[in-house]
């Protein structure tokens, strides 16, 4: 029996989406991990670009902003049940203005309410987080914020990343006219920590511990929201290291781009499986 798992891929402008699919797509291929190509997927299109690039060692262009498609990719698990993983490919932008204009497009309410399974893409260090005592002095606050209040009213005031990303996922539930009166078992939510590799921590740091120093008031909503057994924080390094554009890095070409990549499970152990959490989110089970 073949299963359609239908991805809800969450991820604002320059989050890793394209090179997490890119990878993603190449691991199938190669059939070393939890998951694996049952047949050949029928168009890759919509990553050749970033394959091929990848395989030259180089990182590639930023998606279009209007670009909006998806990939049906033919998938086994290791018991033999057929996975057919329906993956998107869009321009971040879409993600960041739902939030910060709060307008869905149809395709998005069709996407939100049909897919049971979302995979939610956070660049921490994309991430502004708010200004304190230590990172903008009280008197450099107190001037900008005068200077500010001169400004027209709209500019005035701007949402914290936060409450942004919070007023995302509240706002993609209220379209799914889902209630929140009970913890969430459906959506299935899986937060990838993404560019794992450029952020200041050691190893065997546990990525639901970086969330919630990183953005306590998001994790809050999420722990508060969704069930526990619904609910999978990982770090992600698609690429495990910083690719230039117009620069091959010669060890890619090497080894080739299926010799990089690795998650961070929950309990901060690393594989380099990136098939993995997507594996679990699709049947169900916890890692
Ligand atoms: N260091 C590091 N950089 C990465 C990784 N994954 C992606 N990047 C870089 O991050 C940038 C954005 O990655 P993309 O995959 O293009 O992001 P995206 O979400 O598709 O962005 P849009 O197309 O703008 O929506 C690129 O310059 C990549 O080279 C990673 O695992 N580690
Ligand atoms: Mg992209």
């Amino acid at each position: 029996m073949t299963e359609n798992i239908n991805t809800l891929l969450i991820g604002g402008f320059s989050s890793g989406k394209t090179h997490f699919g890119a990878q993603l797509l190449a691991r199938l291929q190669k059939k070393s991990g939890e998951l694996e190509l049952r047949e050949a997927a029928p168009s890759v299109a919509l990553f050749e670009e970033a394959l091929t690039r990848l395989a030259a060692g180089m990182s590639s262009e930023h998606t279009a902003r209007q670009m909006f498609g998806d990939i049906k990719i033919p998938t086994a698990d290791r018991s033999g049940r057929g996975i057919d993983l329906i993956w998107p490919e869009y321009g971040g932008e879409q993600v960041d203005d739902i939030a910060s204009k709060r307008l869905i497009s149809p395709r998005w309410r069709k996407r939100t309410r049909e897919c049971d399974h979302w995979v939610l893409l956070i660049r921490l260090l994309h991430i502004k987080t708010e200004d304190d005592l230590v990172s903008r002095p009280l008197d450099k606050l107190y001037t900008e914020r005068r200077q500010a209040d001169n400004r027209p009213k709209e500019n005035a005031f701007n949402w914290s990343s936060q409450a942004l990303l919070l007023e995302l996922m509240q706002l993609l539930l209220y379209v799914r006219e889902q209630s929140t009166c009970r913890r969430l078992y459906r959506p299935k939510l899986l937060v990838l920590l993404s560019c794992w590799d450029e952020m200041p921590v050691t190893k065997m740091t546990i990525p639901g511990s970086v969330l919630a120093s990183e953005l306590p008031m998001f994790y809050s909503y999420l722990r508060a929201n969704w069930d526990e057994d619904a609910l999978t924080i990982c770090g992600l390094s698609s690429l495990s290291r910083n690719l230039k554009p117009d620069v091959p890095d010669p060890e890619y070409v090497d080894r080739g781009p299926e010799a990089f990549g690795y998650i961070v499970l929950p309990d901060g152990t690393e594989t380099s499986d990136l098939t993995l959490p997507i594996a679990r989110l699709a049947v169900g089970s916890k890692l």
